[in-house]
């Protein structure tokens, strides 16, 4: 089934998300639409604060160098916990929440995390590259935060004056 994505300014978007206890069959079905509701927005990866649901839960699913994703690179993240930071680098970032504004946002290059997988058991990897920085914006949805928060003081009033007049507009 595929969810209304929830859009900024909405407040559900500031809420921390809890931990998942039970990994059962409404989490399976929460992850798989969300898996449709991402591949129908065009989207690489979404959190479900995103679908409305505050649990601590993420996918990610990266394009190849041909644009295409593949189901089977698909992550499904439950309760994720970085455990170490390594260096920075900017990235243009873009958000389903947030639809049609991207802009260059500094996150850690690599990291290391521990999540959960569908079924309960426990992951833990590195991460480098895109997938070091989906993981970053995914997890900090999970605590309330969107990407446009980074951003300059300047930059951000100049979105908030655009994104006023875009929702205005009706579009
Ligand atoms: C790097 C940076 C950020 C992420 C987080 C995941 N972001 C997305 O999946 C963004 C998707 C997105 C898709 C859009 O739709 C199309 O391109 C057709 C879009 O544009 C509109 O909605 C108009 C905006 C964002 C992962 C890795
Ligand atoms: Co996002």
């Amino acid at each position: 089934m595929i969810r209304e994505i929830v859009v900024y300014p909405d407040k559900r978007l500031r809420k921390v998300s809890r931990d998942v206890e039970s990994f059962d069959t409404d989490l399976h079905k929460l992850l798989d639409d969300m898996y449709e509701t991402m591949i129908a927005k065009k989207g690489i990866g979404l959190a479900a604060i995103q679908v409305g649901i505050e649990k601590n839960v993420l996918i990610i699913n990266l394009s190849d160098e041909e644009g295409n994703q593949h189901k089977e690179d698909l992550l499904e993240v439950v309760n994720p916990k970085i455990t170490h930071l390594e260096g920075s680098e900017i990235y243009q970032e873009g958000c389903l929440s947030v639809p049609g504004y991207y802009d260059d946002v500094k996150r850690a290059q690599n990291i290391s995390v521990e999540y959960f997988d569908r079924f309960g058991t426990l992951v833990k990897d590195e991460l480098e590259g895109l997938l070091a920085i989906a993981m970053q914006h995914e997890m900090d949805h999970l605590k309330g935060h969107l990407f446009i928060e980074k951003l300059s003081y300047l930059k951000r009033k100049k979105f908030e004056k655009e994104w006023k007049k875009k929702l205005k507009a009706g579009k």
